[in-house]
């Protein structure tokens, strides 16, 4: 691809990219119906001194050193199993937030304080299985979704929600320290994929879907029968990080979104054969969408029209149930995304090179008797691997093609009337990206405040676009100017493993503290073992206290020292070590790392945090902060002295 990033000779009466033209002599040919003409177009024909699209971008993209972004980003990162922040439009990675990975750095995965959060949501047949491993939780994760809370159709900046598609869980992290404080494992299904939050009237509910077909229960009665498989659709309530509902429904889900009323949730479904095979599952020319009445759901389950398994209602909402409708969607379909306009449902065709939009005001209709295709107001034609949908707010629409490697723009109302018969091209502009683009999103563009500035699109091949780092090259995710009739990319963002979709946050949104409270209920366990060992975490304790062979020892630090330079217990003991930082400074985070233990966690500004251990290594261990807080950073170290076992 190297030549077609060369400009042309400038004596070339076409000054343009090879990419610029060829992108735009795909515009001229598909737009020749309807005679939308992008910027690009008459910039081919025009000839002469043409600037390419790039150079013609509306906004600044580059920020000067200092200078802070306008958006927060939220990024999932796949299999990496965490959440990172970036700065948009800089696409700077801002943080990294463990969630379902463990975390070298923070210490997540082995402080006590994370271990509560990874380990209090598992099902009993997680943890004996766990147990089994010598293992307190699953060291892996797959996130794929982040999602921030709505309130009225927009952001609220309380917290953002994930899944874990490996492990079958949905995680929810705090938007005020930007740390994860809950995580709950999903009964009665496989696999969660499309996770998204009610936007009305808040969240509310998160939705999220069962990707993978199993059956209920899955308990080694039922093995390879699939026509016993069922797939589960769960409502779970985002202020208690409980399941609400479930559903089972026909097919199996891939990915859903809500609608601006309050009334639906929508998933799409590529497996309506149930296929176990890839040839059985892509058989069918027909998938569909599934709608949830949240009304009558909820009313089934007042009513008791349930089963109870594992404690969560489970109602039946299999094909003639009254709490769904299953819309017909060509073969395989993928995304699903609402529009800011409150009215209408993109979904994806992956294997079909449309996209069906529904008409959330014809639901009702469909609820009550009517063809549910009835719904169905447009299907544009926009190219190969339709998979995702962004949104600008001024009625346009930005879809993923993934196997032409393009972003196709293209107007809601246009296609509106194209399906109404009325002679008219829907589509705008493609845009090369590179390459293979799975998610894309633009800013604030699943909320009633899409502002059209800015779309990411996360591709899944970067391939040549940067030096070469061996057999395993990062993603590629581009920046897109979508503020200009021609949408431009300006700016190309190495990623390591793999995030699957993000969200643009506007920063007014979201107002992260610097300091933690001391009243954070992150170490209330700490807090209450303190007060019963007759000490405050804030003095810590001169000696180590002993209760059998288990020992809690309590020290702060304060830059650049831990309150004990030193303390001693007995080989086999099982050790706590609780510090609580004093400082409280913007950025003055402490550490303790205790070598040879496998033992590093950090500890913020006024937090406390706890690690408990055997000491079972005879000897002097120091321990170190590890986080550079202050000039004598290095001296900041202590010795553990553990007494040889007698006899
Ligand atoms: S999915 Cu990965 S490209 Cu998990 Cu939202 Cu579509
Ligand atoms: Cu405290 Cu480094």
């Amino acid at each position: 691809m190297k030549d077609e990033d060369k400009t042309v000779q400038k004596d070339d009466k076409l000054a343009v990219s090879r990419r610029t033209m060829l992108g735009g002599t795909a515009v001229t040919a598909l737009a020749a119906g309807g005679g939308a003409l992008a910027g690009g177009t008459a910039a081919l024909v025009g000839g002469g001194a043409v600037t390419p699209a790039r150079a013609q971008a509306g906004q600044k993209s580059h920020l000067e050193p200092g200078e802070l972004d306008e958006y927060y980003g939220f990024w999932s990162s796949g299999q990496s199993g965490e959440l990172r922040i970036l700065g948009i439009p800089s696409m700077r990675e801002l943080m990294r937030v463990p969630v379902f990975n463990r975390c070298s750095a923070t210490g997540w995965g082995s402080t006590n304080e994370s271990l509560k959060v990874l380990t209090e949501g598992l099902l009993p047949e997680s943890k004996e299985y766990l147990a089994a491993h010598g293992m307190q939780t699953y060291h892996n994760g797959d996130l794929h979704h982040p999602h921030m809370s709505f309130t009225d159709g927009t952001y609220d900046g309380r917290y953002l929600f994930m899944n874990d598609k490996a492990n079958t869980r949905v995680a929810r992290v705090r938007c005020d320290v930007m740390k994860c404080d809950k995580i709950i494992e999903i009964p009665n299904t496989s696999d969660i994929h499309g996770l998204r939050p009610q936007k009305f009237p808040r969240t509310g509910y998160v939705f999220a879907n069962g990707e993978h077909e199993i059956p209920l229960p899955n308990d080694g009665m039922i093995l390879d029968d699939p026509s016993q498989y069922i797939t589960i659709f769960s409502a779970i309530d985002g202020d208690t990080m409980k399941v609400a509902w479930q559903v089972i429904v026909d097919g199996n889900l891939d990915n859903c979104d809500a609608d601006y009323q309050g009334k639906y949730a929508v998933s799409t479904c590529y497996n309506s054969e149930m296929g176990m095979n890839l040839a059985d599952m892509t058989a069918s020319e027909t998938d569909w969408a599934v709608i949830f009445n949240i009304a009558r759901i909820e009313d089934g389950v007042a009513n008791g029209d349930y089963k109870e398994y594992q404690g969560v209602p489970v109602l039946d909402g299999r094909k003639g149930s009254r709490y769904t409708a299953y819309v017909p969607i060509p073969n395989s379909p993928h995304g699903c995304n609402t529009a800011p306009d409150g009215k209408h449902i993109v979904i994806n065709g992956k294997l079909s090179p449309t996209v069906t939009v529904l008409d959330v005001t014809k639901i009702d209709a469909v609820f009550e008797g009517a063809d549910p295709r009835s719904c169905v107001v447009a299907e544009p034609e926009l190219g190969l691997g339709p998979l995702h949908t962004a949104f600008d707010g001024k009625g346009n629409c930005y879809t993923t093609l993934f196997l032409d490697s393009q972003m196709a723009k293209w107007n809601m109302d246009l296609a509106i009337r194209q399906y109404a018969g009325e002679d008219v091209d829907p589509i705008l502009a493609k845009t090369d990206v590179h390459y293979q683009p799975g998610h894309n999103h633009s800013s604030m563009g699943e909320t009633n405040e899409a502002d059209g500035k800015w779309l990411v699109s996360l591709n899944k091949f970067s391939k040549d676009r940067f030096l070469n780092v061996g057999p395993l090259k990062p993603e590629n995710e581009q920046l897109i100017d979508i503020s200009t009739d021609e949408p431009a990319v300006v700016h190309d963002g190495p990623t390591f493993a793999e995030p699957h979709d993000c969200i643009i946050v506007h920063r007014s949104k979201v107002s992260p503290a610097s300091v933690w409270e001391r009243n954070d209920p992150m170490w209330e366990e700490a807090r209450a073992q303190a007060e019963a060992d007759g000490v405050t975490l804030e003095d810590g304790a001169p000696e180590p206290i002993r209760d059998g062979n288990k020992v809690r020892v309590y020290m702060w630090s304060a830059a650049p020292t831990f309150s004990l330079e030193s303390f001693t217990v007995k080989q086999g003991d099982e050790v706590t070590i609780y510090v609580t930082n004093l400082d409280d400074v913007d950025d003055l985070t402490h550490g303790l790392t205790l070598a040879n233990h496998g033992i590093a966690f950090e500890v913020g500004p006024q937090a406390t945090a706890s690690v408990t251990f055997i000491a079972e290594r005879p000897g002097v261990h120091w321990y170190y902060c590890q986080w550079f807080c202050h000039a004598l950073h290095m001296e900041m170290r202590g010795r553990m002295f553990v007494e040889p076992r007698v006899g």
